[in-house]
C-alpha cells in the first residue's frame, strides 16, 4: 500500500510540495485547504493527476476541506497561513497564523495522530511550537523546517559567489527562522577545503548578510508572498528522509531539552532524520563568537513564542 501524505494549504508551496511529492513517488497525496479555495485546489490535483502520463508517476492526488480525508496520514506538512508581504517581518505573521495552526493542529491531532509532521509556517519557530504544544505530539514527531532552507541559500550563495559546483558546497546554519540565524562558516567546506580559505572575510561577510535576508530578498522582488520553490523542495527532502529512511542529518526546528543550553524551545540545529522522525539532535561545540550569535537568536525566538501566550 502507498504512504499518505497530507499536504496543509494548497496556495504556492503546498502546489510545489504536491508536485514533487508525485515525481518522487513519495505516496497518495491529499491537499486541504480552506472551502472558499478548495476548487482551486482540486484544479491542482488533477492538472498533476494529468501530468503523471508524462511525469511518469502513480499517485493519488486529491483535494479536500474535510479532516477527514487526511486519516491515517504517514507525514503532515503545513504550509497554512499567510504568507508575508513586501515591508512585512515574518513575526507580523503571528497573530493571524497563529489561529491557522491552533485549527490545524486540532485537525491533525483528531485524523493523523501517528503523522510525521514538518510545520513551514511563519513565523516558523514559534509556529512549530504552536502546533507541538496543541497537538501534544512527542518530541520526534514534530519539526519546522527552516534551517534545510537556510542552508540550501547558504550553500547556493557560496556556489555562486566562488563560481563552484554547489554540490561540493556543505555547511550548515542554525538558529531561528530569521535575520539572526548563525551561518557556520568555521565549518563550511568546499569539496573538503576550508570556506574560511578559498574566501575573504570580506566574502564570507556578504555571504553570510545575503543569507540571512534571502527569504526578504524574494519578498521584495516578488510585492506579495515569498518563496515557493527552495522552501518546497527542502520540506520534501526532510518528508523523503523519513518516508525513506535515509538518515539525512538536516538542520530543522526541533524541541531543544537542554541541547545547546536551550530549553522548551523549538530553533534550528542538525538532526538525524529517520524512520523514527527526528530521531536525535546532533551537538556543536561553538566557538565564543558563535555561542554569542547563537544567544542572540535564542532570545528572538524566546520573545516571539512569548508573545504567542499559549
Ligand atoms: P499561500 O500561497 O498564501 O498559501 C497558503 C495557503 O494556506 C492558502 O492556499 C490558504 O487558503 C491556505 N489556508 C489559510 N488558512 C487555512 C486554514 N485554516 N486551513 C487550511 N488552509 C488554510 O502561501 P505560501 O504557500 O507561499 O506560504 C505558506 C506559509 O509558508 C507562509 O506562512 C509563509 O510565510 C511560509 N514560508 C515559510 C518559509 C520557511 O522557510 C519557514 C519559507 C517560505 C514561506
Amino acid at each position: 500500500m502507498r504512504r499518505k501524505i497530507a499536504l496543509i494549504g494548497g496556495g504556492q508551496i503546498g502546489q510545489i510540495l504536491a508536485m514533487l511529492a508525485a515525481q518522487k513517488e513519495l505516496g497518495d497525496i491529499v491537499i486541504l485547504d480552506v472551502p472558499d479555495y478548495v476548487n482551486v485546489c482540486k484544479g491542482k490535483a488533477l492538472d498533476l493527476m494529468e501530468m503523471a502520463p508524462h511525469g511518469n508517476y502513480d499517485a493519488s492526488i486529491s483535494a479536500t476541506y474535510d479532516y477527514k480525508d487526511i486519516e491515517g496520514a504517514d507525514v503532515v506538512i503545513v504550509t497554512a497561513g499567510k504568507p508575508r508581504e513586501a515591508g512585512m517581518t515574518r513575526e507580523d505573521l503571528l497573530n493571524v497564523n497563529i489561529k491557522i495552526i491552533t485549527e490545524v493542529a486540532n485537525g491533525v491531532k483528531q485524523y493523523a495522530p501517528k503523522a510525521f509532521c514538518i510545520i513551514v509556517t511563519n513565523p516558523l519557530d514559534a509556529m512549530v511550537y504552536v502546533f507541538h504544544k496543541v497537538t501534544g505530539f512527542p518530541k520526534h514527531q514534530v519539526v519546522g523546517m527552516a534551517g534545510t532552507l537556510d542552508t540550501a541559500r547558504w550553500r547556493a550563495f557560496i556556489a555562486m559567489e566562488l563560481g563552484v559546483s554547489v554540490a561540493d558546497v556543505a555547511g550548515t546554519v542554525l538558529g531561528g527562522h530569521g535575520p539572526d540565524m548563525v551561518p557556520l562558516p568555521r565549518l563550511t567546506t568546499v569539496g573538503g577545503v576550508p570556506l574560511t580559505e578559498i574566501a575573504t572575510p570580506e566574502q564570507i561577510e556578504k555571504l553570510v548578510n545575503r543569507t540571512r535576508e534571502a527569504g526578504t530578498e524574494i519578498v521584495k522582488l516578488f510585492g506579495k508572498g515569498s518563496a515557493f520553490f527552495s522552501p518546497a523542495w527542502s520540506a520534501i527532502v526532510i518528508a523523503e528522509s523519513y518516508l525513506k529512511d535515509k538518515r539525512r542529518v538536516l538542520p530543522c526546528a526541533a524541541l531543544c531539552q537542554g541541547e545547546y543550553g536551550v530549553n522548551g524551545l523549538f530553533i534550528g540545529v542538525p538532526c538525524l532524520i529517520s524512520a523514527k522522525g527526528m530521531e536525535k539532535i546532533f551537538e556543536i561545540k561553538l566557538t565564543e563568537e558563535e555561542e554569542a550569535q547563537f544567544q542572540k537568536t535564542v532570545a528572538s525566538v524566546t520573545k516571539t513564542v512569548s508573545e504567542c501566550k499559549i
